[in-house]
């Protein structure tokens, strides 16, 4: 049986390498792609996420564009990271497809109420604004949705603050409603994604496919690595993002640990913070894991079958 997933993203290098692995893995069939604020602005990440659409041909899959700011704060992005366009690198080619008409909150909950109970994994990769709204919108999507799994935070580590991570931090308070939600919920979080490191082994596999989406892929790489190396001192760039899409093809790609979470909003050196309670047992009620240990080859040789399975595409 395939996994049904709805991709919220910021596109974003590594969102971008996300949604290229669910469209060619053969165990997802991706519903929907929507887009929120983060990484760029809403203007431009959904831009890129239709630019990324007509790179890899992906047609018939509904891409809407959600929330242009958080809930509370003022917006942040990541130019040091992905640049002015939020995908600096490769030449971004004009879409080929229409947005839906829809918001991407509602294209969100008409997906989830149109198919069976616990059917559906929502697969957020950035600020988590649409999915907060979407389950004050619609309370009955939180029953309905099999599981969220998502990229963001850390029990360890932050890369926004001492303690906080980027996707959580830009936007604590639709953080806050979304962990404390009672879903199933999986937080593929720093700790987990700075293992997925784009080694110059795994760029030479990317290398061995040959087509043009792969060659996007590799200037995706090229662009983030430097930055990454200027920005954080990292030899090879964390793909964050595609690891949580990892996940849902195969849970085995890594380890996880039941513990509770929930999000700092009142700190002031924490606000944003992932905090994670490891004392055993954990709470017979825990709805949150969190994802410890990653297998690297495997999870690179997902990405590369994806790129092999999506095949040539010109444009
Ligand atoms: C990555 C991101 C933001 C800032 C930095 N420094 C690095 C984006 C990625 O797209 C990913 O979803 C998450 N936020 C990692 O923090
Ligand atoms: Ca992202």
């Amino acid at each position: 049986m395939t996994k049904k997933i709805i991709l919220d993203c910021d596109p974003g290098h590594d969102d971008a390498i996300a949604i290229l692995l669910a469209h060619g893995n053969p165990e997802i069939e991706l519903l929907a792609v929507t887009t929120v604020v983060g990484n760029q602005t809403l203007e431009k990440v959904t831009k890129n996420a239709l630019a990324v659409a007509r790179i890899a041909n992906i047609t018939g899959v509904p891409f809407a564009a959600g929330c242009p700011r958080p809930l509370v704060r003022q917006i942040e992005v990541a130019p040091d990271i992905h640049g002015e366009s939020g995908l600096d690198g490769p030449v971004l080619p004009e879409p080929a497809i229409d947005l839906d008409t829809r918001h991407a909150v509602d294209l969100i909950i008409d997906t989830i109420m149109a198919h069976p109970a616990k059917t559906i994994t929502l697969v957020p990769t950035g600020g988590l604004t649409n999915i907060a709204l979407a389950a004050r919108k619609e309370p009955r999507i939180v029953e309905r949705v099999k599981e969220v799994v998502l990229m963001g935070g850390g029990y360890h580590v932050g890369n926004w603050s001492a303690v906080a991570e980027f996707n959580i931090k830009i936007d604590p308070e639709a953080a806050h409603i979304v962990f404390n939600e009672k879903w199933p919920l999986t937080m593929v979080g720093l700790d987990l994604t700075h293992q997925a490191l784009a080694t110059p082994e795994v760029v030479d596999k990317i290398k061995k496919v040959g087509t043009q989406p792969a060659k996007f892929v590799l200037e995706l790489l090229d662009f983030f690595g430097a930055a990454y190396k200027d920005a954080q001192g990292f030899d090879a760039p964390p793909v964050h993002d595609p690891c949580a899409v990892a996940y849902v093809i195969d849970p085995a790609v890594m380890t996880v640990k039941k513990v509770p979470v929930d999000i700092e909003l009142t700190g002031t050196l924490t606000l944003g913070m992932t905090v994670a309670d490891f004392r055993a047992p954990a709470p017979a009620d825990c709805h949150t894991q969190v994802a410890v240990k990653l297998n690297h080859t495997y999870f690179w040789d997902l990405v590369v079958d994806a790129l092999t399975r999506i095949g040539e595409v010109k444009i």
